[in-house]
């Protein structure tokens, strides 16, 4: 299913007043703090985050899964979804593949779809966390990390076939994320267990090709409760820093203990270069995968503050972006629309920002003004800055209800029916 310019401008008509009414207020108070309000939509408009091809199912805890109907049942279908998305909000043009759930059997009519939807593969994902029907051997006790060999040469040929299916779509990195580790003391000799994550991971960045990069995801537990392979972001950081240029780490929002200041590992890590993935999402309690925002906006922005200034002031490139957020009750095209407006709102509000102001306050240790700073910018309601980056890319001023007033899901439904079931966690 495909939605057209022409049905999201039908309903943007019957908004355009109040935001245009909304907008101008905006501009004029940007206006009047000297801030460049056009070449901050630009960077709205170019910024991307991909949408993982299995985020548009319904999630599950392991007590259930309560699926709403219409849920792409295939790769294509998923593609076809993100394409809505991204037809809707513009900021969505990317999709993240996880091997072997989504696998690119025809990997030229895969990139054709793609493209005719103005979609780019992000990193390919590897999965070392599950057994596979056919699989050889199983993951039990680990993966990359195994005592035995054999394992461990399974999961790394595994890794260097998702770079290869990652090469005939013309991505660019490969997501390694280990459920490796131990639930119990003494289960394993935590030396041996780095050493073989290394090891692997070394013949796995062999076989990258040179414009590419591997991510390495942190966790502090689970689905081990008493010892991760790569816990923090310092494993993180030794194990990319060993590897070379092409590794990087990747912060995924959910992965840390209660009241980690996130935004200091941010700046730490691009000071060295080594930021290169990031998956958004939020937490009351753990990695709970909740709508990016829903929970804690104000770190959200605090965040992206320290990313917007460290693409300003570091050597660290623009980091993949991946939303990685769980839907177990809500529609997920919603709740990836909400994820992606959070996102935006956090960005924007991060590039109004006066840093020479904050800079100047910090040199003084004025830690009054700092504050005053940072709250006057988060406080700032730059929803219509958002939205007119959209408009000027005939997406729609209010997704989300653009995408009610058509009635997707229910023309998805009618497509697909009410008991598919999309690959995924
Ligand atoms: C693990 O919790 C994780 O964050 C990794 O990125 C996985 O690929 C993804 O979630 C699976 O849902
Ligand atoms: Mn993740």
């Amino acid at each position: 299913m495909r939605i057209s310019k022409d049905q999201i401008q039908d309903i943007n008509n019957q908004e355009l007043s109040s935001h245009e009414n909304d907008f101008g207020r905006l501009k004029d108070q940007l206006n009047n703090k000297g801030i460049q309000v056009d070449t901050i939509l630009e960077r709205l408009a170019n910024f991307q985050v991909a949408i993982p091809s299995w985020a548009l199912g319904t999630g599950a805890t392991r007590f259930g899964r309560f699926p709403g109907g219409g849920e792409p049942a295939s790769l294509h279908q998923k593609i076809e979804d993100i394409g809505i998305l991204h037809a809707l909000n513009n900021s969505s043009g990317a999709i993240s593949l996880h091997i072997p759930w989504d696998i690119p059997s025809d990997p030229k009519s895969t990139r054709e779809l793609a493209a005719s939807l103005n979609i780019k593969f992000d990193a390919v994902n590897s999965n070392t966390f599950q057994d596979q029907p056919d699989a050889k051997h199983s993951y039990k006790f680990g993966s990359l990390s195994h005592v035995n060999k054999e394992i461990r040469a399974q999961a790394i040929a595994h890794n260097k076939e998702v770079i290869n299916y990652g090469k005939a779509l013309g991505s660019d990195a490969l997501t390694v994320w280990l459920a490796d580790g131990t639930t119990f003391p003494g289960q394993a000799n935590f030396r041996q267990i780095f050493q073989n994550t290394l090891s692997s991971l070394e013949e796995i960045y062999s076989h990258l090709p040179d414009d590419w990069k591997v991510l390495i995801e942190y966790k502090p537990f689970e689905p081990n409760f008493y010892s991760m392979a790569i816990p923090d972001w310092g494993t993180s950081h030794l194990v990319a820093s060993q590897l070379g240029d092409k590794a990087r780490c990747l912060v995924d929002l959910g992965h840390h203990l209660p009241n980690t200041n996130i935004e200091q590992i941010v700046s730490i890590l691009m000071m060295q270069g080594k930021l290169g993935g990031f998956h958004f999402n939020d937490s009351k309690y753990a990695d709970d995968d909740l709508t990016v925002g829903s929970i804690k906006p104000y770190q959200l922005f605090l965040i992206f503050n320290e990313l917007v200034d460290g693409m300003a002031n570091t050597s660290n490139s623009e980091p993949a972006w991946m939303i990685d957020a769980s839907h177990n009750l809500k529609d997920p095209m919603e709740d990836l629309m909400q994820s992606v407006e959070a996102i935006m709102i956090a960005y924007a509000q991060a590039l109004i920002l006066d840093r020479k102001a904050l800079t100047a306050a910090q040199l003084n240790n004025d830690v009054t003004l700092a504050q005053e700073l940072l709250q006057d910018t988060f406080r700032t309601d730059v929803r219509a800055l958002v939205a007119e980056s959209r408009k000027m890319n005939n997406a729609a001023l209010n997704p989300i209800q653009v995408y009610r007033d058509l009635k997707i899901r229910a023309a998805l439904i009618k497509e697909r029916g009410n008991n598919t079931v999309s690959t995924g966690l």
